[in-house]
């Protein structure tokens, strides 16, 4: 019976798409409908907004439908209209079905004990649907909680049909005292901290640090800001947009001043694509070589975001940046407002010429994809050094000072440096090697996880990642293998939304945003197991090194080693 359910679900699906939005190209069969994960393509089956307005219109809507699709399958489909409308219904109209805590729907988050979900105060046991479902396997993302985070991501879900098909699989209510947020213990420092996507793979709470699943983060070309990695060292300051102040010393006349409002209007605003990554990225693979110290990142402490801001260059020049200031100062340090228990604020420098070069593009970002910065990521003003280390990028900005010394800031003096793979804690001298400025070269597979299967009778694979190089270095080349590296195929690159007219290329060494890249190749036959690996090569033509053990380091930086992926044939 529970079969049935779900498969009428289906039967009568390709009619609502199809039909009802009129834009299905071909009709879907019901068996590739239901033959597994991201096989089936329903189009962007788009709304006719007189009848796909409003969800609660509902019977209108069916008699409308009825008449274009003039079909049986869509009159049956009529008679489930009760249940949709609960799936949009508000709690608060008297229902008789049970009430279940959060807790008892985050018991129900696999396919052995259930898969449960919430949406708008109401439950829902989507077991029966996760097999059949268009995403795919990024529906379980979703399991033991709530909808909404993950429906703002994937807008294809704000249609009335996929509503009806939730509806179908309503089990309760939640709890009222559950749909409100426990209140924070204010003693806690971090408790002011904002919310943050479930999606997101925590690497440690307190403070925050997290990193998006790897199938989501190359999904697009722009991370969506609340996917984007999140790399706290100290809780997120709380600051108030009208008493915010930027201090500016080192030039001449004295310390300068400036509010929220002075750098939005007394500089040109200016927008830069570029790619942040911590030094910690793919640290979990040295960190199986031999222990590191440090977050267990994974290979997606890294994203692309649309920054924008006055340039630094422009404000260093208003306030008296010029030759006598450039003979003396060698580096410009910056200055968070978030501190530890001491008051020590974080901290980091870039070089000077990066800083003011014509070319540098270095930002006081106030804005990330269009809208005002997240509090993670620095609000209200955050440096943005494109090309140039995650932890040089300091975010919450309060003071910028343009010095002839590095910041004497832990995290520049004794973190973020490069060893020997023979140097340890024992012999480690911090002050014999330089901070980490530009990143060297980077790729890696997000769609294919190490471990996983593939079925034999899939006719061709597809491998799909990402490829960044520090310093504006522009990628030229991904090289895919399916064979440890024996024989290798080129991978096609992307510098833009899937769909979207290739962006411009950039002038020479101001390429300072990934590039995606994706690459479908025939299924080895024969092979009980592939390893699939990947490999870029920037303008430089660096290469990434084709192992971990000779770039061991005891901080686990700078991973960045040939991406392997062993894939099981089955
Ligand atoms: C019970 C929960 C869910 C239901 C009922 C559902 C239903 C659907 C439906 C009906 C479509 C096809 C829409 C169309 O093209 O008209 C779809 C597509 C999609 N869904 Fe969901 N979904 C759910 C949860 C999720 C979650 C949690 C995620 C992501 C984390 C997700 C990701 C996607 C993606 C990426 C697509 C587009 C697939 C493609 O075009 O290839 N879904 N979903
Ligand atoms: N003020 C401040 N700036 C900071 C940090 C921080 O903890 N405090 N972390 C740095 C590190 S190590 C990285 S990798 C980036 C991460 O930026 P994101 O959280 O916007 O991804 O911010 C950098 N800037
Ligand atoms: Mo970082």
């Amino acid at each position: 019976m529970q079969r049935l359910r779900h498969c009428s679900v289906f039967a009568r699906l390709p009619f609502t798409v199809a039909q009802s939005s009129r834009q299905l190209k071909k009709p879907v069969p019901l068996v590739s409908a239901c033959s597994g994960f991201g096989s089936v393509r329903w189009g962007s089956s788009g709304t006719d907004q007189h009848y796909h307005n409003s969800s609660r219109r509902f019977r209108f809507r069916y008699a409308l439908t009825g008449l274009i699709a003039g079909t049986g399958a869509v009159l049956a489909y009529g008679l489930h209209h009760s249940k949709a409308e609960q799936a949009s219904a508000s709690v608060t109209e008297p229902l008789s079905l049970p009430i279940y805590s959060q807790e008892e729907v985050t018991k129900h988050r696999s396919l052995e004990n259930g898969v449960w979900v919430t949406y708008n105060g109401n439950v829902y046991d989507i077991t029966e649907f996760v097999a059949v479902h268009p995403g795919g396997a990024k529906i379980l993302l979703a399991a033991g909680g709530a909808l909404e985070p993950f429906w703002a991501l994937y807008a294809v879900h704000k249609q009335d049909h996929v509503l009806e098909i939730l509806g179908e699989y309503q089990v309760g209510v939640l709890r009222a005292e559950d749909r409100v947020k426990a209140a924070a213990d204010p003693a806690d420092p971090y408790s002011t901290d904002p919310p943050r996507h479930p999606a997101l793979s925590v690497n440690s709470q307190k403070p925050f640090n997290a990193e998006p699943p790897p199938a989501l983060l190359t999904d697009s070309y722009i991370t969506p800001s609340a996917l984007f990695f999140k790399r706290n060292h100290l809780p997120v300051p709380l600051v108030d947009p009208k008493t915010y102040r930027l201090i500016i010393e080192g030039l001449p006349g004295g310390p300068a001043s400036l509010t929220l409002d002075d750098l939005k209007s007394r500089f040109p605003k200016h927008t830069v694509t570029a790619t942040l990554q911590c030094a910690g990225n793919r640290r979990a693979e040295m960190n199986k070589v031999k222990r590191v110290k440090g977050l267990n990142w994974g290979i997606s402490a890294i994203s692309n975001a649309k920054w924008s801001g006055a340039r630094l260059t422009d404000v260093l020049h208003h306030y008296g940046f010029g030759p006598d200031v450039a003979s003396t100062a060698r580096h410009v340090r910056f200055e968070g407002l978030d501190s530890d228990v001491t008051g020590t604020a974080y901290g980091a420098s870039i070089p000077l010429n990066k800083a003011v070069g014509e070319d540098g593009d270095v930002l006081l970002a106030y804005e990330m994809n269009g809208e005002d910065l997240p509090r993670d990521h620095g609000f209200p003003v955050r440096v943005v050094v494109p090309g140039v280390v995650g932890a040089r990028n300091v975010k919450w900005l309060g003071r910028i000072v343009v010095s002839s010394e590095e910041s004497q800031s832990h995290w520049q003096q004794n973190d973020y440096k490069g060893f020997s793979p023979g140097t340890d804690w024992d012999t480690v001298d911090f002050k014999s090697a330089p901070a980490i400025q530009e990143l060297p070269i980077q790729s890696a597979i997000t769609n294919l996880a190490d471990g996983s299967s593939v079925d034999r009778d899939t006719e061709d694979l597809t491998v799909r990642g990402y490829a960044w190089s520090g310093g504006g270095r522009e990628v030229v080349r991904v090289d895919v293998s399916l064979d440890g590296g024996k024989t290798w195929h080129v991978a096609e690159l992307q510098n833009c939304e899937k769909g979207e007219e290739p962006a411009p290329t950039p002038s020479p060494g101001r390429s300072w945003a990934w590039k995606l890249w994706e690459i479908t190749v025939p299924l080895p036959e024969g092979e009980e197991e592939l390893e699939v690996v990947c490999k870029a090569v920037d303008s430089g033509y660096n290469t990434q090194p084709d192992s971990i053990p000779p770039i061991w380091n005891l901080r686990g930086v700078l991973s960045n080693a040939w991406h392997r992926v062993k894939v099981k044939v089955k």
